[in-house]
């Protein structure tokens, strides 16, 4: 499929004059359109691709005792092995380098660094990731670096219930400290929790996601939990434990590693199902419980007030301290974005009498569908993105925005030809240009993901990659999809179209070999 049958090299050489013509021209789109220092780059985090999971002192995640307690039925597979980056990085940062990227977002694993999560720190797991981040600065490509993505140490949830518990915040920032102080002279972009209101909803309220705590009234059987509390103590801590150690880097780092500090969250694109005025304040309720959980606290010191009423004593309440410690807290904020949904006022939830976030959010939501797009697709909505940053701006003020994660699914064993990912990645490129034109601070940009990795939702099934990973072959070689040429052409100001371009690589391959 790869390796299309042999082309003459005559009409290769024609195919390049042609090309040389309409360089640039294919998609209107163009790297030095972009501000110079923006930057462009892939993501993965560490459970999903480094594998070596019990290796050189590293000890299990909640994301390891999930994964092997078997993923709440979803699917099958762990990341005991996931892409194997711990053994191939400098191989990894070859291809990035090749690529073009000007930065890398991956995690640190916390039970890799520090095993049980306080104590003692594993000089392997430190040797590791110094090792990376030379290999990355010495290529000229960023390291942007998340704390926590999923996987807080299994000890500390054993100890004492690990987020739900406000013990978190000084071991979080003990954490934090260690990561600062080793890293900090290269790392200049840190990102304390992926996802954290995912991580909430989805560990704490429905339980189908890490450390699995729901209600005994979920589908999903967690073993303990309380989605009515949980969900609402966790963010709590999660800001607490953010806010403590932005404070911590900003007294006594920032002034000499002059970084920059932020929050990731996953954001989705809301429409309302009708134009009625109920499904328009349905559409404002869910960005206030999706975003405005986070970035009230952020910006005002405080919960939506939307959330106060429909949660009532269960929203925990910020002392002053408290609260002027969480506002102003992130240096800029990243934006993980791949759906949109349509959004029904359901005020009967709100009956319900052992409500969970899910039924005190007051609405229905129904995900947006397309006739184009297949149904593994993600449909394209650039228009939900502008949105949502739209929305964002109008509430929060212009902050700095990185999108730390977009990226299209398809099935792992489709084909390398992945023309619906080159599809939405540059429609979503496209209109960020767009976005910066109307003045939005949007500062990154990376592509979920670098390669196939081990999906939180999915698995091994379903894949965002740049690079393709056949699991059967133990070599695990990186193969790189139409995508990645695609994505390296654009950021090394090249012709976008894969199949000229594979052409062109084949054609110099073919010159060498002469
Ligand atoms: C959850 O916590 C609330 C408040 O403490 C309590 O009333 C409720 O019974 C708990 N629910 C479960 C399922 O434990
Ligand atoms: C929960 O347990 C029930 C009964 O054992 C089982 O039928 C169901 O499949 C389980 N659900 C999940 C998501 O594991
Ligand atoms: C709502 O109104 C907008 C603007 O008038 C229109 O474009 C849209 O199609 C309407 N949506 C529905 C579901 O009627
Ligand atoms: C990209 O190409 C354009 C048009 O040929 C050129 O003006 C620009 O300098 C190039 N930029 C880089 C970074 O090579
Ligand atoms: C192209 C191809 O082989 N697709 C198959 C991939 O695997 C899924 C099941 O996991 C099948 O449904 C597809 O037909």
């Amino acid at each position: 499929m790869w390796k299309k049958g042999f082309v003459g090299v005559e009409l290769l050489l024609l195919l390049m004059l042609v090309c040389s013509s309409v360089l640039l021209v294919v998609d209107g789109l163009r790297r030095d359109e972009y501000p110079p220092d923006f930057v462009f780059g892939a993501s993965t985090s560490a459970y999903q691709v480094e594998g070596a999971a019990d290796e050189d002192g590293r000890k299990p995640s909640i994301w390891d005792t999930f994964a092997h307690a078997g993923n709440a039925n979803m699917y099958k597979g762990n990341g005991d092995t996931g892409c194997d980056q711990y053994h191939k990085y400098k191989e990894d940062v070859q291809l990035m380098t090749k690529m073009g990227l000007d930065a890398y977002r991956f995690s640190i694993s916390w039970s890799r660094l520090i095993p049980d999560g306080k104590g003692p720190i594993n000089q392997k797991g430190l040797q590791y990731y110094n090792n990376l981040i030379n290999e990355l600065i010495s290529q000229g490509i960023q390291a942007h670096v998340t704390l926590h993505h999923w996987d807080l140490p299994q000890a500390l949830e054993d100890e004492y219930g690990g987020w739900v518990n406000k013990k978190i915040v000084k071991d979080f920032t003990a954490y934090a400290d260690v990561c600062f102080r080793e890293f900090g002279d290269r790392v200049k972009h840190w990102t304390t929790m992926n996802e954290g209101n995912a991580f909430a909803e989805g560990g704490y309220d429905i339980g189908f996601l890490p450390p699995q705590h729901c209600s005994p009234s979920s589908i999903f059987n967690c073993s303990k939990g309380n989605s009515s509390t949980e969900p609402y103590l966790v963010t709590h801590n999660m800001l607490l434990a953010h806010a403590s150690a932005a404070r911590l880097y900003r007294n006594k780092y920032q002034f000499k590693q002059h970084g920059f500090i932020g929050f990731n969250l996953i954001t989705y694109g809301f429409v309302p199902l009708t134009n009625s005025s109920e499904d328009i304040t349905a559409v404002q309720r869910a960005q206030d419980f999706y975003h405005g959980w986070f970035l009230n606290p952020f910006t005002f010191g405080d919960y939506p007030e939307t959330m106060k009423k429909n949660v009532g004593s269960r929203l925990p309440i910020f002392t002053k301290s408290e609260s002027n410690l969480v506002k102003g807290s992130i240096d800029f904020l990243g934006i993980n974005f791949y759906f949109s949904f349509y959004v029904k006022d359901n005020p009967r939830s709100l009956y319900i009498k052992e409500r969970d976030y899910a039924a005190d959010i007051a609405a229905e939501f129904i995900v947006y569908t397309s006739n184009e797009a297949s149904t593994d697709e993600i449909p394209i909505t650039p228009w939900t993105l502008q949105g949502l940053l739209d929305s964002l701006k109008n509430i929060y003020g212009n902050f700095p925005i990185y999108i730390h994660e977009n990226g299209q699914q398809t099935h792992r064993n489709s084909s390398l030809e992945d023309w619906p990912r080159i599809n939405y990645l540059q429609e979503y490129i496209g209109s960020i240009l767009h976005m910066l034109r109307n003045g939005h601070d949007i500062r990154g940009y990376f592509v979920w993901s670098f390669m196939d990795v081990f999906e939180l939702l999915s698995g091994y099934e379903f894949t965002y990659g740049l690079y393709y990973i056949d699991l059967k072959d133990p070599t695990l070689r990186r193969q790189p999809k139409f995508s990645s040429v695609w994505y390296s052409n654009f950021l090394n100001n090249r012709t976008m179209d894969p199949m000229v371009a594979m052409q062109i690589e084949k054609n110099s391959l073919l010159q060498k070999s002469i």
